[in-house]
């Protein structure tokens, strides 16, 4: 099982850069400033998670430079488990700009919420 699973793996991250998405453009200005905003964002996410590569294709569309944590690694998976109170990716850390801290999982929720500030 864990065998196929590896496999499985492997083949999604094979198709994810084969058929890469082709990042939007936009004007230097408009890009910079969501730049800055991406910054307040990160993806805990674990790196051949079926729902993780399908959020990183979203953000990859949208042009965004989301930074991704591994959530295997100890220190980010506690930081993961403390704060948004469950080991489960993807998980998206949202900096609100009230300095609170909003923890979003569910792919589809992710990518909506991408898409609804970004696009
Ligand atoms: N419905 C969720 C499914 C997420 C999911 O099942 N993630 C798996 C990894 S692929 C997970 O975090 N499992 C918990 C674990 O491995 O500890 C989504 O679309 O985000």
């Amino acid at each position: 099982m864990q065998v196929i699973r590896w496999i499985l793996g492997r083949l999604i991250l094979l198709f994810n850069a084969v058929f890469s998405p082709k990042p939007m453009k936009r004007e230097a200005a408009q890009q910079q400033q969501i730049d800055a905003e991406v910054r307040r964002i990160q993806l805990y996410q674990f790196e051949a998670c079926p729902f993780c590569v399908k959020v990183r294709r979203a953000a990859k569309r949208l042009n965004l430079p989301l930074e991704t944590r591994d959530a295997k690694q100890t220190s980010w998976e506690q930081e993961l488990i403390n704060g948004g109170g469950k080991r489960k990716v993807p998980c998206l850390r949202i900096e609100q700009d009230n300095g609170e801290i909003e923890w979003m999982y569910e792919s589809a929720d992710i990518i909506n919420y991408l898409e609804k500030r970004f696009a």
